[in-house]
């Protein structure tokens, strides 16, 4: 049966030396639960650190921790301390974390650890490679890993890749200023899925793999050379059902069963059944607006006294990455600022905050998400925030208020809590008092919406969701594959060219013959392209014919003194073997007078987009500027033109980053026909790249043999990568 491998930093299961000896616990995070069914009914493996780094092991404990990690269907990827430091500590939370956090002040970029970061995610890459067998999937989680997928894909570009990325994408302005950007990027893209917990953290992914590696995309997928990456966005759940549970029968304990947590906090009721709990649960990470939250507090107290010696703010802040300075800093502030208001303001009987610096267990949790009647989280930046929804889940009779930071993917669908933006004071003190002041009906009306959506959409249901999306693509990859010129067909297609006794080849230029470049002009001929072509052309059973939609001078300059057949601007000019220039078309071009004005107001307000004038066409490039000002502009100016050209018989065309305005009826589809009038031809073939070639794909014969250039959307029969595989075409064309 085929498995699914799943990766993350750290496994699912906590191992102990104890007197030489391993203990091995499994963990109970969110992340296990959602992967459970993923895991084990698939047989699957688990792939990840464990925690303890090679100086502390004898073969022998490894062996052992080996044999532990089996038991439990996972397998550890061993790191020495130092590895930890530069990839863990280092390139993870002192560049990644802080930056896709916009903490762009915190980000570090030390080379050195870059270098670890590389060296660590090649051996997660390669433990998964010496476990893959044909068929089986692989899931990569996190930011620790975002160069594992490229690293797998090298080498096993059969297995379906799937990533998940916990925190938020950044904006691309944020992104932009890592030194090793297009390396990440390119790192993420060997998966097949990308997920993120919301479609903003997809959009700036989006907008990076745009703007950095030029890639465009189609809805929410990424055009590669060679194939596609889909990107979604899948908002992670909880386990539900265990939250709701615990809290159903820690609401049932009476006197003695009840934890000593449980006792300290209904002492804080017996005064006054009214008295206020505020909550807030997170490590203890400056992205977690801790100190704010703190001096919001403190404002509320100052600005509604009413609320002194009766509310009280309960925090707990689990130890987190306390090797990183920065984490140290954020641990002294925070006992600095709870000192100080608790000084500030205590009484006899009451403090405003109870401060916990530790993890709690489970059943302690429980008593806090019980207990507390508004829980207040205030993140900075937060890729999901799990503590928003299990508290939701652990208020039984639907009392309770969230308020909860806007700046957290939780927020986008948890809309009934009260969103706040975390550095707004003033609000989050009004804010407060509304939630201690909201009546019980509105408190269960607004949270009986969220439980429900929260029981719905679990953490099963996400990995669920996440998978079959996996194994979505997987199919459509299987799709395009049937189509791909391999060597089989491509065998077939050479014998049928070899044996055919009169043949016709059209070939588009730009993105076919030739790649993309910069400035148009730059596209020129190659030597090579030019030997090539010729050693085709000389084969007198074989018409060559070169068809573009660039203007003829271009044309004529790079290929008038050979003897091909040309077409240019997609068939008003066709030139034959030693002969002039001729009009294929009876065209005018009196139209520029209104048309340039409009093209050239839009040129003059588009920095990056250029106008091109042929003799019977007039097109607008967009290639070189902003990508999304390029689409708005381009559908501004379709608008536009749209009204201009009725009742003048112009057509508009929309190539690949290209508007174009012609005469209508004149395409590559029309004008390669007629180079088939009156003539025998056994082979008929045509390649291209663009929406332009597609004419000619609809038009031909149907035994044509067409080629699409890219995975794009196309009528054509076969698909070929890039322009790399269409000169090893041409090259066996030219050999036979
Ligand atoms: C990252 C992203 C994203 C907390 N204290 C204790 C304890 N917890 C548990 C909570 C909750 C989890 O830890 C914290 O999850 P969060 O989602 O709030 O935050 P991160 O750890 O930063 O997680 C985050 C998440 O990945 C998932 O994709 O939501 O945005 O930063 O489950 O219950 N558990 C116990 N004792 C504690 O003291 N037992």
């Amino acid at each position: 049966m085929n498995k699914t491998i799943i990766i993350s930093n750290r496994l699912p299961v906590q191992l102990e030396i104890d007197k030489k000896s391993i203990i091995a616990t499994p963990s109970v995070g969110g992340l296990a639960t959602g992967m459970k069914s993923v895991h084990k009914d698939s047989n699957g493996i688990w792939i990840g650190w464990s925690g303890l780094n090679d100086e502390d092991l004898t073969p022998e404990l490894q062996n052992q921790i080996d044999v532990e990690l089996e038991k439990h269907q996972c397998a550890s990827v061993n790191l020495s301390k130092d590895e930890v430091d530069g990839f863990y500590f280092g390139f993870s939370n002192k560049t990644v974390w802080p930056l896709f956090h916009y903490f762009m002040e915190y980000a570090e970029f030390d080379e050195q650890d870059w270098e670890t970061y590389k060296l660590v995610n090649r051996k997660f890459a390669d433990k998964i490679i010496e476990n893959i067998e044909e068929g089986d999937t692989v899931w990569v989680h996190d930011y620790q890993l975002l160069l594992v997928p490229q690293y797998v894909k090298e080498k096993r570009p059969d297995v379906s890749i799937g990533f998940f990325l916990h925190i938020p994408f950044p904006s691309y302005e944020v992104f932009r200023t890592l030194p090793w950007r297009e390396e990440l990027l390119k790192g993420m893209l060997g998966a097949d899925l990308l997920g993120f917990h919301t479609y903003e953290y997809e959009r700036h992914f989006l907008s990076s793999v745009q703007r950095i590696l030029g890639h465009s995309s189609n809805f929410n997928n990424i055009i590669l050379e060679d194939r596609e990456v889909k990107v979604d966005s899948f908002p992670m759940g909880i386990d539900y059902d265990k939250f709701a549970l615990a809290a159903k029968s820690h609401n049932k304990k009476k006197g003695e069963e009840k934890s000593d947590v449980q006792v300290e906090i209904d002492s804080h009721f017996k005064n006054d059944e009214n008295n206020t709990l505020i909550l807030s649960i997170d490590r203890l990470d400056y992205t977690k607006g801790i100190p704010s939250r703190l001096l919001a507090f403190e404002y509320f107290l100052d600005k509604y006294p009413q609320y002194r010696g009766k509310s009280r703010l309960v925090m707990l802040a689990v130890p987190s990455r306390s090797n990183v300075p920065q984490y140290q800093l954020l641990k002294n502030e925070v006992d600095q600022l709870v000192g100080r208001i608790n000084g500030k303001f205590s009484e006899v009987n009451w403090t405003p905050i109870w401060y916990f610096y530790r993890s709690l267990p489970f059943e302690n949790l429980i008593d806090l998400y019980t207990s507390c009647d508004v829980a207040l989280l205030t993140p900075l930046r937060d890729g999901m925030n799990l503590v928003a929804k299990e508290y939701i889940a652990c208020r039984e009779d639907k009392t309770g208020v969230l308020i909860l930071s806007e700046m957290t993917g939780a927020s986008q669908e948890m809309g009934e809590s009260l969103l706040i933006n975390p550095n707004d004071y003033e609000k989050i003190a009004d804010t407060l008092k509304q939630a201690i002041e909201m009546p019980k009906e509105e408190q269960i009306t607004r949270n009986r919406s969220l439980q429900k959506r929260l029981q719905r959409y679990n953490v099963e249901r996400w990995s669920k969701d996440f998978m079959d999306s996996l194994y979505e693509t997987a199919e459509n990859k299987k799709e395009k594959q049937i189509k791909k010129l391999n060597e089989a067909r491509k065998k077939k297609l050479i014998e049928s060219y070899k044996n055919a006794s009169k043949r016709i080849l059209f070939f588009d230029y730009d993105g076919t013959l030739a790649p993309f470049k910069k400035i148009p002009e730059d596209a020129k001929p190659t030597k090579e392209l030019y030997e090539t072509l010729d050693k085709i052309n000389n084969d007198p059973k074989t018409d060559l014919i070169l068809i573009t939609g660039r203007d003829k001078y271009t044309f004529n300059k790079w290929f008038g003194h050979k003897d091909y057949k040309l077409i240019a601007e997609h068939g008003a000019w066709f030139k034959d073997q030693g002969k002039d220039w001729i009009m294929l078309e009876a065209l005018t071009n009196n139209w520029f007078e209104f048309i340039l004005p409009v093209l050239e107001n839009f040129m003059d307000r588009t920095p990056g987009s250029l106008i091109e004038e042929k003799a019977y066409s007039l097109t607008w490039h967009y290639r070189n500027m902003d990508p999304d000002l390029g689409k708005i502009r381009a559908s501004q100016l379709i608008s536009t033109l749209k009204g201009l050209i009725v009742n003048h018989n112009l057509e508009i065309m929309e190539g690949d980053k290209v508007i174009e305005v012609k005469v209508s009826g004149v395409n590559k589809g029309r004008s390669a026909n007629k180079m088939l009038l009156g003539k025998e031809y056994d082979f008929i073939f045509a390649i291209g790249d663009d929406v332009t070639d597609e004419y000619m794909f609809e038009e031909l014969p149907e035994q044509t043999y067409t080629v699409k250039v890219g995975l794009k959307k196309t009528i054509a029969n076969y698909y070929v990568d890039g322009t790399n595989q269409v000169k090893q075409l041409l090259e066996d064309f030219a050999g036979e």
